[in-house]
């Protein structure tokens, strides 16, 4: 069985890596996995994206999304991790086959591709983009304050050289328009969007951009409860979880909000371990145990999708 050269579920894989996995997986399981590009990234890198499901008609969708900020390693692993576990457990797990059978999951392994290499050649701190920004020297924009959910509003910078800088408008990086142009024109078959991130052990849902709840939230709350109570029959993993304004801290232009305003309304963040003792630097020996926690909430989550 022909692997993508180097690459590896329980390490940490640069972006070369993935590129070619992304195209090994695809084409060692055809019948379960398509690899397109949706766009290319400010450096002109391709925006993979992976639709993984058994073929079928007008099937509902879960768009799942990781390496929105570049130095968040372990959400990448995840999404590699979630594409192994579905083509590996399809067939034998009657769970796994039937989210398959049902559903299409739309997985994007690396968001901000530029920045997560950036993170591996040179600062390994690395959150933004790599974008250009006219009138200063300071590179990047974040890309979870770039989306048009009260954009720039709060919890948010105006000046490039900040951590949070919002992006000159909404959705000024091609990462962002591509991704937006994706969900917008397939806004009918996706029911539920999650993004990943790191770290701090949170299931984070609307509203970020403002103190307000979403119409659903007590379902949301329900189901964030649920979810991270899966999450921790495994390993005892304790998270968190609410509305992100008050979960975490208030900040606009997040893509769960700006999802979940399009008409998604089963829109999560997830903030994978751990509470800050390696935080970002998350060992390479807890690939494997948080990504097959996290994958149970996300099952979880997929499931109560299917019945609803
Ligand atoms: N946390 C998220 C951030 O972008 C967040 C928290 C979630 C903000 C949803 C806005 C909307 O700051 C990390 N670790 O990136
Ligand atoms: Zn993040």
């Amino acid at each position: 069985h022909v692997r993508a050269a180097g690459h590896s579920y329980e390490k940490y894989n640069n972006w070369e890596t993935i590129e070619a996995w992304t195209q090994q997986v695809a084409t060692d399981n055809p019948d379960l996995i398509s690899r397109s590009v949706i766009g290319t990234t400010f450096q002109g890198r391709s925006l993979y994206l992976l639709k993984v499901g058994k073929a079928g008609n007008k099937k509902p969708a879960i768009f799942i999304d990781c390496g929105f900020h570049a130095r968040e390693w372990i959400s990448p692993a995840f999404c590699q991790w979630f594409v192994r576990e579905a083509v590996r457990t399809y067939g034998s797990e009657v769970d796994t086959t039937n989210l398959l059978n049902k559903l299409d999951f739309y997985v994007l392994p690396v968001f901000n591709i530029d920045g997560y290499v950036y993170s591996w050649t040179t600062n390994r701190m690395w959150r933004k983009t790599r974008s250009t920004n006219s009138g200063s020297a300071c590179i990047g924009t974040d890309p979870n304050r770039n989306f048009d959910a009260g954009w720039c509003q709060i919890g948010a910078s105006r000046s490039p050289c900040a951590e949070t800088y919002c992006g000159s408008a909404a959705e000024s990086e091609k990462e962002t328009k591509a991704l937006t142009n994706f969900i917008r024109k397939n806004l009918s078959s996706i029911k539920a969007y999650l993004t990943i991130h790191s770290y701090s052990q949170l299931l984070l849902y609307p509203y970020s951009y403002a103190y307000k709840l979403p119409e659903n939230n007590d379902e949301l709350n329900a189901l964030a409860k649920a979810a991270v109570a899966e999450l921790a029959t495994l390993y005892n993993t304790k998270y968190t979880y609410g509305p992100g304004a008050t979960a975490i801290y208030p900040a606009a232009g997040g893509s769960d909000d700006w999802a979940f305003d399009q008409g998604i309304k089963y829109s999560f963040t997830f903030e994978l371990r751990d509470t800050g003792r390696y935080g970002f630097a998350l060992p390479e020996s807890q690939i494997q145990p948080t990504c097959k926690e996290t994958l149970l909430a996300v099952k979880y989550i997929a499931n109560y999708i299917l019945k609803h």
